[in-house]
Parts: C-alpha cells; sequence; structure tokens
C-alpha cells in the first residue's frame, strides 16, 4: 500500500541546507513534524548524491515519513524510495510507471487545472500545484494561486500539494484553500533551526485543518 501525502511536505535541497549534512537537516524537519520528506538534487552527480539519498531513505523508512525522489524514477527504484516527483520536463508517468511499479508513488508538478487533469488522467497518484506565492528558490517557474489551487482541489479526486513560497505566515492559507499537502524547501532547508522551523509549519497545518472551513 502506498504511504500518504499529506500535512508538512520537507523537500531537501542541499544547495538551499546552508552547507549543513542534508541528511542533518532532513532529521530536523522529520523531528518537527515533517510527513514527506522529498530528495532533490540538482547539482551532484547520481554517484555523488546516492549516499546522502540512501541515509535519508532509511532515516525515512525507520520514521514512519514517507520519501521520494525527484526527476529519476531509476533512482527511486533502485533506493527502493517510496515514490519519485515528476516535472513537466521530466519523463512522462508512461515512462516512470514501469519503472517504479503501480506501489510506488508517482507526483506530478502542474500549474494549472487542465495540467493536474492530464496528470490525474495519466495516473499520477498526486499532483504539486505552483507557485502558489512568489518564490526566489525556483528561477525557472511559473505563478499560480490560492484560487487555482481551490480549482484543482475542486476538479481532482487525489491528493493536491500546494508548494512555492509556503512559509509559516501563509501555510494557513493554503490549508484553507484545500491543499492536502504543503511543500517547502527554504523555509526549512535555509532556516536558522530547521526543526523549529518545520514544528511551527507542522503544527499550523494539523491545526488550520483541524479548524479550517473546509
Ligand atoms: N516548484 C514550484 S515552486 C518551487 C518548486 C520546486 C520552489 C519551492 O521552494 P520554496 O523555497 O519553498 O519557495
Ligand atoms: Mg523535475
Amino acid at each position: 500500500m502506498q504511504p500518504p501525502i499529506h500535512g508538512l511536505y520537507v523537500i531537501i535541497d542541499p544547495e538551499i541546507c546552508r552547507g549543513r549534512a542534508p541528511a542533518d537537516v532532513a532529521s530536523m524537519a522529520i523531528d518537527g513534524g515533517a510527513n514527506v520528506i522529498q530528495w532533490r538534487d540538482k547539482a551532484r552527480p547520481l554517484d555523488v548524491q546516492t549516499a546522502d539519498a540512501r541515509a535519508i531513505r532509511d532515516m525515512c523508512i525507520e520514521r514512519g515519513c514517507t520519501f521520494i525522489i525527484n526527476d529519476d524514477p531509476q533512482l527511486a527504484a533502485d533506493l527502493d524510495a517510496h515514490g519519485v516527483h515528476l516535472g513537466q520536463q521530466d519523463v512522462g508517468i508512461d515512462v516512470a510507471r514501469p519503472i517504479v511499479g503501480a506501489d510506488r508513488i508517482v507526483g506530478v508538478s502542474t500549474n494549472n487545472v487542465a495540467e493536474a487533469m492530464l496528470a490525474q488522467a495519466a495516473g499520477a497518484d498526486y499532483v504539486a500545484i505552483g507557485a502558489i506565492f512568489p518564490t526566489t528558490t525556483k528561477t525557472v517557474t511559473r505563478a499560480a494561486n490560492l484560487r487555482r489551487l481551490r480549482e484543482v482541489d475542486m476538479a481532482l479526486h487525489i491528493p493536491v500539494v500546494a508548494i512555492g513560497g509556503i512559509n509559516a505566515s501563509n501555510i494557513r492559507m493554503v490549508v484553507d484553500a484545500g491543499a492536502a499537502s504543503a511543500a517547502v524547501i527554504s523555509a526549512v532547508c535555509a532556516a536558522d533551526d530547521p526543526r523549529a522551523a518545520a514544528a511551527v509549519l507542522a503544527a499550523a497545518f494539523d491545526e488550520h485543518r483541524r479548524t479550517g472551513t473546509r
């Protein structure tokens, strides 16, 4: 059975971790309450990044956290991750699914209802929609907004993950717009105290999910 995509989703990007070991930042994120961890290393060759990815995979399995690999279905299968996350420029689900199998999660980045519906029809297990708020972490990205997040959530039956510029002061808004999960990079990876930052975000998510209007 696939593990859930819900609550705080922390993307570990070594370039944003301010020189700290990515596995330490991931550990602090899980301590703080992250339910999902994604490994995203756009800079280092596969043979160099695999040790970090494997350490974080082991930590996630041990501590009941869902572990997703960005971009690379083969790496997800090789590391026995819970799933893979594909952008619009990565291989399609038709290529990824045979590599990762039916039991692993395939998530897809989208920007609007049309893309999200296509991803769902192609067999995505969740979609991400962004960038909901302005972000400096990903330089090439398309803007979305809370209204679009709500539209996507209404149109789909799979979980919707909000991404882009999410922090402690706006996470409530994405929960209120229907997000099953809120994905962050800089709000945790670049924080002075990643554990404390994740704790604030996870608590805000859970609290608002309980008391929110939807
Ligand atoms: N996709 C859309 S926005 C984004 C990605 C990967 C970057 C999110 O980073 P941050 O620091 O949480 O804004
Ligand atoms: Mg990608």
